[in-house]
């Protein structure tokens, strides 16, 4: 049947589709009248009956302890759970908006089979087993060839890496991707090169003084923004300052002390300037720097040298005063402050010493570890020393692939996986790495990649590249959209996952999200989806998954814990959702002497104390055997061999010591041209929760912030439309010298004061072509609906009022048709806010 014929015939609801049914989930789709269900009874009419299941909310990377509240099967709603020790009893918007993804009518509910070309938007309803089959099938074709590595795993916000990485060990294929490389891979490289042991600072910040702050948004956004931000505010109740730099007058720069709005990418030289004047004025810490520093106070003092006030503010646009002002206010709250970072300034071309330069200001001033400063290394590994894996535990393939570990980016895997996915759907279009089998799960790369909405869906869509797209999803996404076989997911009220993240109170802690209700029709757990997919693969794969589901493989990791209350790990966690470790505050981690029974068998070599097996557990500090810093020499490592090391080996320009070179199209940024760069809502993670719909009440337009003073040389008024051009970048990946364009856009203007006049702002997660009513602001026809499950929701019964069609503003733009792929040197993570354009007024 082709498309046009069945939408003559009929038209129906997902829930009621039957096996073997066809239907069209393309944007044109109506079906016809189903069920509706009256409102359910309020809250504060059922409260007195309900259950409270601890779990923790998903609605982004935060993580926060919740307990959801339940009767008779129905989720009423979400309130912090008291016992998390980071969250503390405290939810955001998101998370109780998030409860809007359970009962969405669109949600995808059954195995779909793509049926007509890829992206024509027709399914055939399959049973679950056809679906294992599926996919069963097309591995093994790869294996039984010999190519593991056709087949890949993409994932976005995946927290199952126990029984993903154990399934793709298991087929022996190393292609596993992610998107931290579109996160914050810089980040995390600079701390692991100057700290080492941890990918995330965690500022000890109900005890500081003063929050030195480069580009986070931690009062909406930022990974442990609600745990930050609830400690800052006691914080400032004790009369801690905050000073931030934001391109852009964020909710967070709006509620600094001070805000200053850089020139984009200048950070690190501000930071650098900041160290400048510290060393000038003699206001470091003597004593951490001779203890515990690579480097000594001369080397520091003759690498700073250039790094002026004057040299900084001259490429900031920061008034060399004010630098000055706040180095020496920052030092004098000593050891009770903290610089810290995130996307404002690591998501450059040189991001990755612009967050190092950062990084360095707390170890110059001695607050690296100390109470109320820059102090890391609370958090519980989730990995197979604290919770065993169930045996036997597949081995990991002993090869790579240029796809998922890209040679011209060494650092990306060095320490953990983050890879630079960002390339990898152009290198399957442009070199002859093609993949048969793409399992995606939780990503939506047309939304959320560099060139997401052209390259990335031209790579989907091809056959030739991808042979064969599964895609786990919970609604009809933009990725569900090119898949050949849709898996309906569990949402994250439905499933299990061992949580937690780094922790701010400093004492390792770790939670279980666990199911508060069965997940729908066919839902189900991806990681359940995997293991019976491994079960039908037979021996070679199926001997690692000798249990019945992923309940079982939780409850077996879980049970290696110690009993308590009488309770076992898997009881006392479904009962209380949080485990916190028995420990002191992890202060000062690297002043830690070591015990004779690490000591045991150690030998010594230039001062590195290393185990029996080599590896280095410490280092002898005037007599003493220490813990020190996990780094190449224990010690905190403002010079870094790894990093010049690496950049030599590449014919890169780094000498290892955190230096300042300004992006070269943003160096030469012309008079007509401006900074295109982006950020997110505090209502709204990535391209998850746009189908949500009290969040989508709230946020569904984006315009592009435009400075007062730039709109008035332009003649450009709030709410006019204006044509956005994007160039590439002049150096690095698909340098182009002569302007090559990457996208032009049409989109509304916010004027507004509060964004630097060279640059233009468009946040993310809006702008979606799919994903039901709600992402698409559209009603749908009257006294219709585009509804997939058996009921329907009366909220969304011609209520979308920001419909277009009833005079609204529609649903946004998506910016990242403009946004070149732009890998940063080294770590490749992708340099989001270095992107080049020019406005004019349509
Ligand atoms: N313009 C711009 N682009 C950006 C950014 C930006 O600031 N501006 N930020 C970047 C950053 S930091 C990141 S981390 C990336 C994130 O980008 P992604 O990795 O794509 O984002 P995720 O939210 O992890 O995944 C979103 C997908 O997961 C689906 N999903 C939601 N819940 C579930 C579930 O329970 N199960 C399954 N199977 N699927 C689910 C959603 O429907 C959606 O399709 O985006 C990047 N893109
Ligand atoms: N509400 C919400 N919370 C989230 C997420 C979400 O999507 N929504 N996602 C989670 C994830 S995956 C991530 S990675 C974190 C991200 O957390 P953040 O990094 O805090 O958030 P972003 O909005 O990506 O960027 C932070 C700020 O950088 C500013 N900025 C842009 N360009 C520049 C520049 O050149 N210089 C400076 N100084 N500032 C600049 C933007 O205006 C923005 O306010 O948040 C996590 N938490
Ligand atoms: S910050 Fe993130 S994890 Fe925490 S409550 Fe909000 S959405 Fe949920
Ligand atoms: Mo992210």
């Amino acid at each position: 049947m082709d498309r046009r014929t069945f939408m003559q015939k009929s038209a129906v609801s997902m829930a009621t589709l039957q096996l073997g049914g066809i239907i069209a989930l393309s944007p044109k789709t109506e079906a016809t009248e189903i069920q509706l269900l009256q409102a359910e009874k309020t809250l504060a009419q059922n409260i007195k009956s309900v259950e409270k299941v601890p779990s923790v909310c998903l609605n982004c990377s935060t993580v926060c302890g919740m307990n959801v509240l339940v009767k008779d099967g129905k989720i009423l709603g979400v309130e912090g759970n008291p016992l998390d020790p980071n969250s503390q009893g405290k939810l955001c918007a998101k998370a109780h908006g998030g409860v809007a993804a359970v009962d969405y009518p669109e949600r995808i509910v059954y195995p779909l089979k793509r049926v007509g070309k890829r992206g024509d938007g027709l399914w055939q309803r399959i049973s679950m087993d056809e679906a294992y089959a599926m996919i069963a099938t097309r591995i093994k074709k790869n294996l039984d060839a010999g190519e593991p590595e056709k087949v890949a795993l993409h994932f976005g916000r995946n927290k199952m890496g126990d029984i993903t990485n154990r399934f793709m060990n298991a087929i022996g294929s190393p292609v596993i991707l992610n998107h931290r490389g579109l996160c914050s891979s810089n980040k995390r490289a600079a701390n692991y090169t100057t700290i080492g042991d941890t990918s995330w600072e965690t500022v000890d910040a109900v005890n500081c003084k003063y929050f030195l702050n480069f580009g986070s948004n931690f009062f909406e956004t930022h990974q442990g923004g609600l745990p930050l931000l609830k400690r800052f505010v006691k914080a400032r109740n004790n009369g801690a300052k905050l000073v931030t730099f934001d391109v852009r007058l964020s909710n967070t720069a709006g509620r600094s002390d001070e805000w200053f709005a850089p020139f984009p990418s200048t950070e690190g030289a501000v930071a650098l300037a900041m160290a400048h004047v510290i060393v000038k004025k003699g206001l470091y810490d003597e004593n951490f720097i001779k203890e515990w520093s690579n480097t000594s106070l001369e080397e520091i003092q003759i690498f700073l040298k250039p790094y002026t006030p004057q040299y900084a503010s001259k490429l900031s646009g920061i008034d060399e005063k004010d630098i000055i002002r706040i180095a020496t206010e920052f030092a004098s709250c000593a050891p009770a402050c903290a610089a810290f970072t995130n996307r404002g300034s690591q998501a450059h071309q040189n991001g990755l010493n612009n967050d190092r330069a950062v990084i360095m200001l707390n170890a110059l001033v001695g607050s690296i570890g100390q109470k109320g400063g820059y102090t890391f290394g609370g958090s519980k590994n989730k990995g197979n020393t604290s919770f065993p894996m169930p045996k036997p535990i597949p081995p990991k393939p002993g090869f790579t692939t240029d796809l998922e570990d890209p040679r011209l980016y060494p650092l990306a895997n060095k320490w953990q996986k983050m890879r630079v996915s960002h390339l990898v759907f152009d290198k399957l279009k442009n070199t002859n790495q093609k993949l048969d089998v793409y399992l995606s799960y939780t990503i939506s790369a047309p939304q959320t990649w560099p060139e997401g909405p052209t390259l990335t869906v031209e790579t989907l869509k091809d056959e030739e590249m991808i042979g064969f797209h599964a895609c786990s999803d919970v609604v009809y996404s933009e990725m569900a959209h090119y898949a050949d076989l849709i898996l309906p997911d569990a949402t994250y009220f439905e499933r299990y996952t061992l949580e937690g993240r780094n922790a701010y109170e400093l004492v390792p802690y770790f939670a279980l999200r666990q199911p508060a209700v069965n997940p729908p029709y066919d839902c189900e757990n991806f990681a359940d989806t995997l293991i019976k997919i491994a079960k039908r693969l037979g021996k070679p794969v199926a001997q690692y998954f000798d249990f019945d589901s992923y309940e079982e493989f939780i409850k077996l990791r879980l049970d290696t814990l110690p009993r308590r209350e009488g309770l076992s790990g898997f009881e006392y966690m479904k009962k209380y959702g949080v485990w916190v470790e028995d420990k002191e505050k992890n202060y000062e981690s690297y002043n830690k002497v070591l015990s004779p029974e690490k000591l045991k068998d150690s030998f010594i070599k230039d001062g590195i104390i290393y185990s029996k097996k080599g590896k280095a557990i410490g280092i002898m500090q005037n007599g003493v055997a220490k813990r020190g810093f996990k780094t190449p020499s224990r010690k905190f490592e403002i010079y870094s061999s790894t990093i010049s090391q690496t950049a030599k080996a590449l014919q890169i320009k780094d000498d290892g010591f955190p230096h300042f070179e300004m992006p070269k199209s943003l160096k030469e940024i012309s008079e007509h041209e401006f900074v295109l760069t982006t950020f997110k809502w505090n209502v709204h993670t990535q391209a998850r929760t746009a189908p949500q719909k009290y969040l989508s009440e709230i946020i569904h337009d984006n315009p592009v912030w435009i400075n007062t003073t730039t709109a008035k040389k332009l003649k450009i008024k709030n709410g006019d439309i204006v044509e956005i051009t994007s160039y590439r970048p002049k150096s690095g990946f698909r340098a182009s010298l002569h302007n090559e364009v990457v996208g032009s856009m049409k989109i509304k203007a916010f004027v507004t004061q509060g964004i630097h006049p060279k640059v233009v702002a468009v946040s993310n997660s809006l702008g979606m072509n799919y994903g039901g009513r709600v992402p698409k602001a559209s009603n749908g026809r009257k006294k219709e609906t585009i509804g997939f499950s058996a009921y329907e929701d009366l909220d969304l019964r011609g209520n979308i009022w920001w419909d277009k069609s009833k005079g609204g503003t529609g649903n946004g733009f998506n910016p990242n048709t403009l946004i070149p792929i732009n890998p940063a040197p080294l770590v490749g993570m992708q340099a989001w806010n270095d992107t080049i354009c020019t406005i004019h007024k349509v």
